[in-house]
């Protein structure tokens, strides 16, 4: 802590000598007066009032004897009072400086003692984080298709009823609609696609097959797409169904892809995702928008295909849709139907997920219960 100390304000005694030596002795005595005040500075406060007290202008002691002892002395002296003083005040100055000095390093010095890091102190231990399994799961899939040749690409969650119904040929009224019902938004409704206010609703997409229809608007093909995002629907939660869910559509269209194109690239898939001993099958199905579909199953990943009770002793499992782009959906995207074909099929990211790692419950993923996540770290 900084001090505050006065310097007394002594009376300058009269310079009382007659000749240089007894000078010499009364100016000495302000020297040892000078060194014993010095003394006293020991930081930067006192050295400011050391330095007021001797060198300041109006009152300080140099000032003082230059007034009273130089300024009146006799002709005969003053040779001695001058050079007297001047040896005093360039004592006066030097001590000060070298004083100013020595305080500064010294309160250096006490600085670095206190700010100095104690190396041999155990670190702080942050906790690391890891992976969300739907994350994994994902990166698995994007990885998977990357290799084959596919991009990622993004698109609304907000859609509207024409790319969520209408362009993947599910026109209103249509019975699929109805396990697709999901939540809509309060009006104003955004334009349409001519700019015009819209008069339909938005709403939160039910598949990412939307996405199908807006990567055919953007390019001609080829187009060999996946989109991974989340979607929603209005379905009570419980063990395999959440009202937000992620899916991963897949898409390819080209000039002359067949259903065998489609067949070895969804048997590749489930291969490098599940394990190389998995089987996989193809089982009719409907989707408005494929022609024809497949629902894909894969041999039971816990029984082997022996039939437990997750396959319900049948020994597969439905993995996700699929089927080759119906030449309807063409037409909306202006593709022409007897140049192009292409396959697409959308995987659910929790059942696949759920699959792989024997998850019996799909809430798990979303209690954020770190016994839980922290398996999959
Ligand atoms: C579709 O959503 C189609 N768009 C898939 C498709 C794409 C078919 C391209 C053909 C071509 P589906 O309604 O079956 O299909 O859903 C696909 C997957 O999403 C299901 O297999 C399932 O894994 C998952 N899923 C569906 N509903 C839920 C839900 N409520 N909670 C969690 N996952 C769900």
């Amino acid at each position: 802590m900084e001090t505050n100390p006065t310097i007394p304000a002594r009376p300058l005694p009269p310079l009382d000598a007659t000749t240089p030596e007894r000078v010499a002795a009364q100016f000495g005595e302000l020297r040892t007066q000078f060194d014993q005040d010095a003394e006293l500075a020991t930081d930067e406060n006192g050295w400011k009032v050391l330095r007021d007290a001797w060198l300041g202008r109006k009152s300080g002691v140099l000032t003082r004897v230059t007034e009273t002892w130089l300024k009146p002395s006799p002709p005969e002296l003053k040779r001695a009072v001058g050079q007297a003083l001047n040896e005093l005040k360039a004592h006066v100055e030097a001590a000060l400086e070298a004083r100013h000095a020595a305080i500064q390093a010294a309160a250096d010095q006490s600085a670095l003692a206190r700010e100095r890091e104690d190396l041999s102190l155990p670190g702080v231990v942050r906790p690391l984080g890891s992976r969300h399994p739907l994350r994994q799961t994902f990166e698995e899939i994007e990885r998977i298709f990357l290799s084959l040749g596919y991009s990622v690409v993004a698109g609304p969650e907000m859609e509207t009823p024409y790319y969520n119904f209408e362009a993947l040929n599910i026109p209103e009224h249509h019975p699929a609609r109805d396990n697709m019902d999901t939540f809509y938004m309060a009006a104003p409704f955004a334009n349409d696609a001519q700019g015009k206010p819209g008069v339909a609703p938005l709403l939160l997409r039910t598949h990412t097959s939307p996405m199908q229809i807006r990567a055919m608007e953007k390019q001609q093909p080829p187009v060999r797409i996946i989109v991974p995002g989340k979607v929603y629907r209005r379905d009570n939660p419980d063990a395999t169904h959440g009202f937000m869910f992620h899916q991963i559509e897949g898409l390819a269209v080209d000039t002359d892809i067949t259903f065998c194109d489609f067949k070895g690239t969804v048997e590749y898939f489930v291969r490098e995702f599940l394990g190389p001993k998995v089987k996989t099958r193809l089982r009719p199905s409907y989707f408005p928008f494929t022609e024809p579909s497949v629902e894909v199953d894969a041999t039971c990943v816990f029984c082997g295909g022996k039939g437990c009770n997750v396959c319900k002793q049948s020994g597969w499992i439905e993995l996700f849709g699929a089927g080759m782009v119906d030449p309807a959906v063409y037409g909306f995207v202006h593709y022409d139907a007897k140049k192009y074909s292409g396959f697409a099929f959308g995987l659910g990211v929790e059942r696949l997920t759920q699959l792989k790692y024997n998850i019996n419950d799909l809430q798990l993923y979303f209690q954020n219960d770190v016994r839980f996540l922290r398996q999959f770290a």
